[in-house]
């Protein structure tokens, strides 16, 4: 198994789990920790064979991730800092293009780029204790891993402003009627169980399609692509799969579908 030195990697039966280790100072993100998740999704991406979603914590049960590391933008110039949201951005992008689910079990503060990361993420179900906020307005920035972005498209512009302009703390209750979270779950434990529940949901469902399903949805927020259009050329791909075939012939025949990913 591949060892980080801010990661925990383990590879369960149907899932990946990928915990951030840094609890000394709240999972913050550094650039090393950065560089690390983007590796581990790449040895993901290769290595999809039985595996049906990925879950990304932080270690600890105090936080999930409570923001980039701040003590690293003592060293910022013009080049490093566009070097660091570069970085960041490429980590956030492949996260959410990712062709199994990616659920964020927010098990504590999702700060800044904590919040960042967990809005990349395909789901996320957030544990009571959990706390949501992008207080980069506080340090004289703007979230730079894409939140500006993906919270406006993921709960509206409204409520996304108010979150970035305010830099409030919000509670994992209210992230739920904000719809930033899809589930609440009382502990680690339960959220845990609740994001294996999905998967073995996921795990019943043809590959290909639950791949085409994240693409085609990711079109909707992409200027450069015709949602519509690229919605026909993936669902033709989908109909070209035995998965396809499966399917209806299990339909009629009454019994669940075997799904090969063919
Ligand atoms: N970075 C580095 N260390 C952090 C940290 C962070 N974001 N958050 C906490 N820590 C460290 C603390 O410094 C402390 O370390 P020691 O002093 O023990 O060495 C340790 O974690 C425990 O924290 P506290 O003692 O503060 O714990 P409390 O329970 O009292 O408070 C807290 C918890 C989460 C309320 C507090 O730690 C806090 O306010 N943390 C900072 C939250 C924050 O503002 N996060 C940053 C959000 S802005 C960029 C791209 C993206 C971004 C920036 C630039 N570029 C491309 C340039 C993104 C920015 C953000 O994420």
């Amino acid at each position: 198994m591949i060892r980080y030195n801010n990661l925990l990697f383990e590879v369960t039966k149907d899932y990946y789990l990928i915990k951030i280790n840094r609890p000394k100072n709240l999972n913050a993100l550094n650039q090393e920790t950065i560089k690390e998740l983007k590796s581990c999704f790449d040895y993901i991406d290769n290595n999809l064979k039985n595996k049906y979603g990925v879950i990304i914590t932080g270690e600890g049960d105090k936080s999930f991730v409570a923001g980039a590391d701040i003590k690293e933008f003592t060293q910022l110039d013009n080049d490093s800092s566009l070097k660091f949201c570069k970085n960041g951005h490429d980590l956030f992008n492949k996260i959410e293009r990712m062709p199994i689910p990616v659920i964020a079990l927010v098990n504590g503060y999702a700060l800044g780029g904590g919040c960042e990361l967990s809005l990349a993420c395909h789901l996320r179900i957030a544990t009571k204790n959990a706390q949501f906020s992008q207080p980069e307005i506080n340090l004289g920035l703007i979230p730079g891993y894409g939140g500006t972005q993906r919270l406006s498209q993921i709960i509206g512009k409204s409520k996304a402003l108010e979150i970035m302009l305010t830099a409030n703390m919000i509670s994992a209750q209210k992230a739920y009627e904000y719809n930033l979270v899809n589930d609440l779950a009382k502990n680690y434990n339960e959220a845990l169980k609740k994001a294996h529940e999905l998967i073995l949901i996921f795990k019943r469902k043809a590959p290909v399609a639950i791949k085409n399903v994240i693409r085609s949805v990711n079109n909707y927020y992409d200027i450069n692509v015709d949602g519509f259009q690229e919605e026909i050329n993936l669902f033709v791909d989908c109909s070209k799969t035995k998965d396809f075939n499966e399917g209806v012939k299990a339909f009629i025949e009454k019994r669940c579908p075997d799904f090969t990913g063919e």
